[in-house]
């Protein structure tokens, strides 16, 4: 049995302003073109299909789109629900669907449902597992619990215990938490809230035994947790500068006997790539014009490099108001501009105990000025301040 594993496709999602509906639907089509020329016809999405509860209609569409193809090409997709979905809309259909190889399964509700499939080799079973927090499955099951815990292992051992498995078939399991191995998972600007994960939420890779591959979503660099075949697939794009060096890929599994998983990962080519550039912002505008025309043109490049998405950093000591203008008008998609030079070098060193309380208001606005723009506060605007400031009450009005 050969399977392919999503997870986090994060449909809808706009990054520093920018909808990525058009490149979300390009890699969707690329997932499928890869799943046609690696014969595989069973698709998991590990959770986190939308970004919102209430995904916008292009989203929705978008996903209606892409499960339509998958129907007409044969496949079968199984799906749970992640944190950022909501699972009694993601339910929406899907007692219905199942009658069309579609299995989505956004609300847990005391039992992990799965789908027996059948090759060569006999059954496997698909178990999904949607986000579930650790007081639900208390609620279902209290007895089961010590009487102060709350911990996701445990929460999660015991969900998996209903209705159980049958160790000795072949098992995968679909689910969305914090899995960790014998240290954390490798973290992005984009999981939101994960950072701060504590020690009850964590779950600990034990509790997948007796499962032969554990397609996991939630963290969206792609790595495995403890062994090979317990698995974050990752998010397929870029959704925050933090990933820009990491390759996206989706795993594709397969399994013969109970026990033979083997996987391989298949790079994905984003429409845009997101990338980072920095230099003077002269030198970066004629370093772009040199490069090929073609690049440049909507219809022949909008996978060239200046269609890409750009996080720039200047090295300019002259900080030039309309830098971003100038950089977008060669970079259409620049999302983030910052300045690397002596200022900021120096505003990073600048220490809080700087800010004295014996400063006079003028003291201390000139200091703001001389580290924040690199020179003197004018009258005019030194009046401005004071006269803000009193109206805040911050100063007195005979100051
Ligand atoms: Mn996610």
């Amino acid at each position: 049995m050969k399977f392919m594993h999503l997870a986090d496709l994060h449909i809808g999602k706009n990054v520093n302003s920018y909808e990525l509906i058009e490149d979300q639907s390009y890699i969707l089509d690329e997932i499928l073109n890869i799943s046609d020329s690696n014969n595989v016809n069973v698709i998991v999405i590990s959770g986190d299909i939308y970004d919102k509860k209430q995904p916008s209609e292009k989203a929705v569409s978008l996903f209606d789109n892409f499960l339509t193809k998958c129907s007409t090409k044969g496949k079968t997709v199984i799906a749970i629900s992640g944190n950022h979905d909501s699972d009694e809309r993601l339910n929406f259909g899907s007692r219905i669907f199942s009658n069309n190889n579609l299995y989505i399964t956004g609300l847990y509700s005391g039992e992990v449902p799965f789908v027996e499939l059948e090759d060569e080799y006999g059954p496997i079973y698909f178990h999904m597992l949607p986000f579930i927090k650790a007081s639900l499955v208390k609620s279902y099951y209290p007895e089961e619990f010590e009487t102060d815990s709350n911990s996701y292992q445990k929460a999660i051992s015991v969900a998996l215990n209903h209705p159980g498995i049958d160790a000795k078939a072949r098992n995968v399991l679909l689910a969305h938490q914090f899995v960790a191995g014998s240290t954390d998972p490798l973290l992005s600007d984009s999981e939101d809230a994960t950072t701060d994960v504590g020690t009850v939420e964590k779950i600990g890779t034990n509790v997948f035994d007796d499962f032969d591959y554990v397609a996991l979503g939630h963290i969206h660099i792609p790595q495995q947790v403890g062994r090979e075949s317990i698995r974050y697939s990752g998010s397929p794009l870029c959704y925050s500068a933090s990933e820009i060096t990491r390759e996206k890929s989706v795993p594709i599994i397969e399994i013969k006997e109970k026990g033979d998983v083997s996987i391989e990962l298949v790079p994905l080519k984003p429409l845009r790539k997101m990338r980072k550039i920095k230099g003077e912002l002269d030198n970066l505008i004629s370093a772009a014009r040199a490069l090929d025309p073609n690049d440049r043109s909507d219809e022949f490049g909008k996978n060239g490099p200046l269609n890409d998405y750009i996080f720039a950093t200047l090295t300019d000591e002259d900080e030039k108001p309309n830098s971003f203008d100038k950089l977008k008008d060669i970079y259409p998609n620049l999302m983030a501009l910052s300045f690397e030079n002596s200022r900021t070098k120096a505003l990073a060193k600048a220490e809080v105990t700087d800010i004295s309380i014996d400063k006079s208001f003028e003291e201390l606005m000139s200091d703001f000025y001389k580290q924040i723009l690199g020179n003197e506060i004018d009258d005019e605007d030194l009046a401005c301040l004071k006269k803000v400031a009193k109206e805040a009450g911050i100063i007195n009005e005979t100051d």
